[in-house]
């Protein structure tokens, strides 16, 4: 897969290059590449942003380096053989809300372009425009609001990039966790047995491996009710 991320802060994405995510592009299972929106700016002070039509407050992205940027990664790609209309993802909080469903959609997808905007968003006729070229995404990270789009676009890589085959060392580490089956991982221990005074749920240590499987529903069930009500009425 290919992901271009697109931001004014590209030493943001830095991060990108460690772990799990920097060895999958090590090892050519994910192809990264971070631009900065200024390089597609030609005053002398590499203006990316301006007032908003109709007043209010803050600054707009300005279009055109966007659309500069976009076109110049689609053609990029397009010239290198990747065939597939890529997608382009749009981190807002104005966005449909990404979930461990979106990650896994995209995770199909040969390419996905982030804009990562700042200040108060970007012209909306960059989105009306780059549907032409591309699936547009608009999507938030949850009911809160950030700086920038620069973290939900590290969130979104990793969601993404360790769905991919080859990423996750033990594909069955990717079954077994939240969200996976609609709900709350299990609590998980290891050694010692006994703590500071708190022990190991002496179930774990029985060797009933069907009493331990739906101990560890049981407890799933319970802490979605707990915590998040909403994953088990919608
Ligand atoms: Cl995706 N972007 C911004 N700027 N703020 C957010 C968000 C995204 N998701 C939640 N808050």
């Amino acid at each position: 897969m290919r992901i271009d991320v697109v931001s004014i802060f590209p030493e943001y994405l830095a991060a990108l290059e460690l772990s799990l995510i920097g060895r999958a592009r090590q090892d050519g299972l994910l192809d990264v590449r971070v631009h900065d929106l200024r390089e597609f700016t030609f005053d002398r002070h590499r203006t990316v942003d301006d007032t908003p039509y109709g007043g209010g407050a803050g600054m707009v992205m300005k279009p055109e380096p966007w659309a500069l940027a976009l076109e110049s990664i689609a053609d990029d790609a397009a010239a290198s053989g990747v065939a597939d209309r890529p997608t382009l993802l749009v981190p807002t909080p104005s966005g449909e809300v990404f979930r461990q469903a979106t990650a896994a959609q995209l995770a199909e997808q040969q390419h996905l372009v982030i804009a990562c905007g700042r200040y108060e968003g970007i012209d909306e006729r960059v989105f009306d425009w780059a549907s032409e070229r591309f699936d547009v995404r608009l999507v938030s990270l949850g009911d809160y609001v950030l700086n920038g789009g620069e973290v939900a676009a590290l969130a979104m890589v990793e969601a993404v990039g360790r769905l991919l085959p080859g990423v996750v060392g033990n594909p069955h580490s990717l079954v077994e966790e939240s969200h996976s089956d609609g709900l709350l991982e299990y609590p998980v221990y290891t050694k010692p047995a006994q703590w500071r005074g708190h022990e190991v749920p002496p179930i774990l240590l029985s060797g009933d491996h069907g009493r331990i499987a739906s101990w560890r529903r049981e407890q799933q069930l319970e802490r979605t009710r707990a915590r998040r009500p909403d994953l088990l009425s919608d």
